[in-house]
This record gives C-alpha cells, sequence and structure tokens, in this order.
C-alpha cells in the first residue's frame, strides 16, 4: 500500500458545457456534458501514502501548498472508501496553466484519483474512477477518457459518470488554445455556475437548450460530421457564457483580447477558413479546427498574440499510470 504510484491526465474541453449543480456536495450536475480531451495538456501526480505523516503534504509544481481544502476534503473520501487513516504526500505537476479557463481541475483530479486510489489499496474500473474524479471537481469526471467522452448527468453519486463516446477520435480535429492570461480568475466556476443557477432568468432555458446540443453533437461525431460539431459548440458556448450576463450580479469571463480572438475566427471563416471557437471559465480562447487549416489560422493569430500563447492540440488519451 505504501508505494508511490504516478497517473498522468489530460485536460478536456466542453463542446457542450455543464454549468450548475443540482448537488453541490456530490457535485451532481443539471445537465449532461460532452467534450473533447486534449494531449498538450495535461497532469502529472505522485501519489504516496506515508505511516509517519500527520498530514496531507502536497506540492504543486514542487512548492509547497500551505492549504487546499479540496484536496484534503478528496484524500478524506479516497481514505474512507480504502478503508485507512494513512496521511499522503502528494506532488503534482501541471502541464496547464492553472486557473486560466484551460481546466487544470479536470486533468488534476482525475490523476488525483486515479494515483491517490491505486497507492490507496483501490481498485477501481473507468466507471468508478469517474465517479471519485467527479468528487473533487465536475469537469474531471470527463478526464478519465480519452477523445470525445459524455458526462451523463445522473440523479447521484452511483449514476453520475462519464463514458466514452469515441477513442480513439475518427474525426479529423484539432483545437487551437490562445493562452490569453494565466493568472487565476476572479469568479470561480463553482462561484459563477451557483449565482447562474441561482439567479438568471434564462437558466431553465439554458437545460432545454444544452440538452438539443449535446444530442446534436453526439450525432455530429456518430456521422463524422465536422461543421455541425464546430458550429454547435461555438453556439453551446456562447449560450453557455449568456447565463453569466444575465445573472445577478452578472459576471463576465472575456477580455477584450478574447473579443479579439472571436473576431478573427469569425472574419477566417468569412475567408473560406473553417474554423470555431469555444471559451470556458477564463479569457482564453479555443479555436477548433481541422489539421489542413491549423497553419493559416497560427499565422493569422501570431499577428495579434506571441507565439508561446498559442497551442495547437490533438486529440488526448486517457489516463494512465507512469
Ligand atoms: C465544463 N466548466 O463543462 C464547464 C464549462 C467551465 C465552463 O466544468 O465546481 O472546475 O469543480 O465542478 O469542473 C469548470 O468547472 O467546477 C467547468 P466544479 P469545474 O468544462
Amino acid at each position: 500500500m505504501n508505494h508511490p504510484i504516478t497517473a498522468r491526465a489530460h485536460t478536456n474541453i466542453a463542446l457542450t458545457k455543464y454549468w450548475g449543480k443540482k448537488n453541490e456536495q456530490l457535485i451532481i450536475p443539471n445537465n449532461s456534458s460532452i467534450s473533447l480531451t486534449l494531449d498538450e495538456f495535461y497532469t502529472d501526480t505522485t501519489v504516496q501514502f506515508i505511516d509517519e505523516l500527520s498530514n496531507d503534504v502536497i506540492y504543486l509544481n514542487d512548492k509547497l501548498l500551505s492549504d487546499n481544502n479540496k484536496i484534503i476534503k478528496f484524500m478524506d473520501i479516497v481514505r474512507e472508501k480504502a478503508g485507512i487513516s494513512t496521511f499522503a504526500e502528494i506532488h503534482s505537476y501541471n502541464h496547464v496553466p492553472t486557473s486560466a479557463g484551460l481546466a487544470s481541475s479536470a486533468s488534476g483530479f482525475a490523476a488525483l484519483a486515479a494515483a491517490a486510489s491505486k497507492a490507496a489499496g483501490l481498485d477501481l474500473n473507468e466507471i468508478e474512477l469517474s465517479r471519485l474524479a467527479r468528487l473533487g471537481s465536475g469537469s474531471a469526471t470527463r478526464s478519465i477518457y480519452g477523445g470525445f467522452a459524455k458526462w451523463k448527468k445522473g440523479n447521484d453519486d452511483k449514476t453520475s459518470y462519464a463514458v466514452s463516446v469515441q477513442d480513439p477520435v475518427k474525426m479529423d480535429i484539432r483545437m487551437i488554445a490562445i493562452v490569453l492570461n494565466n493568472s487565476p480568475k476572479k469568479i470561480s466556476s463553482r462561484e459563477g455556475m451557483k449565482i447562474s443557477v441561482e439567479t438568471s432568468p434564462y437558466y431553465e432555458s439554458w437545460i432545454k437548450q444544452t440538452n438539443d446540443d449535446l444530442k446534436t453533437v453526439e450525432n455530429a461525431i456518430k456521422d463524422n460530421n465536422f461543421t455541425i460539431l464546430g458550429k454547435t459548440a461555438e453556439l453551446n458556448s456562447m449560450r453557455m457564457h449568456s447565463l453569466t450576463l444575465s445573472s445577478d450580479p452578472s459576471y463576465l469571463y472575456l477580455n477584450n483580447d478574447s473579443l479579439t480572438v472571436i473576431h478573427a475566427v469569425k472574419n477566417l471563416r468569412k475567408n473560406g477558413i473553417e474554423c470555431y471557437f469555444t471559451m470556458d471559465a477564463g479569457p482564453n480562447v479555443k479555436i477548433i479546427c481541422q489539421s489542413n487549416n491549423v497553419s493559416s489560422i497560427v499565422k493569422k493569430i501570431s499577428n495579434l498574440f506571441n507565439n508561446n500563447q498559442i497551442k495547437v492540440s490533438k486529440p488526448g488519451s486517457k489516463v494512465k499510470y507512469l
């Protein structure tokens, strides 16, 4: 039980978004969501339970974290499941800009779920791992899988988990992340989605619409129809962000640079280069395209931003042990 275990999980970007919880403690969402796991952004986490420790010791990118309630609470769940009381040393390396809308909590909790459960002596299957990751962060539920994954909302801890939709991915698809600001965001997604559920007059319509969008994207994956997938993902992202604008108080994840990218995408499209955008709980914009258009899009965006802000990703793989 006391061997160190290392797991790698890749982040995922939702094509139809999760925004709002039915149960905040168990992280049961109000709607299902569908995502693409990316190869460029991932977290490697090593967990070792050590008898001599009197608390969990957590390092993120070699820096000791003085306090991280989310991780400690999560480790308590793992201990309870495994029937142990030992504390652990955790080393996590994030190859994702932390807290900037590039879903570091997705890869972070998926890698932690895999490493901590195995280090604690549990032998979980993918669905059980997905359920465990969900208790750390909603989007992590989907990062157990590679390629396209769907988080089925379910009604309780047992029935809310993700499944693989397609891995390896058959569609020619790339995501170009434009990293606009990697400082931590002002309103966490947890806080933001709670405000939207409670106050946006459009929340009910969102649920209905995002269910339809999810079916459209699922069919587009089956039919290998990139155009429908891209168009629907872009619409769904704007629909999610319209919840932030219509909440009380209203809040906004986009900044001026995000708008610059959105206009650039629309212009590229007008000029015959097919691409779409999606955004999460931060200013970064992800451009969805196919491999033949990557270089024209990168060229256009690099006139506006530095090359080191532009990261091209292919579909990524499922969680694995290193
Ligand atoms: C998603 N996002 O589907 C949506 C779209 C951001 C925008 O899931 O409270 O860190 O830990 O469940 O998963 C980001 O929120 O929130 C997120 P919690 P999480 O990817």
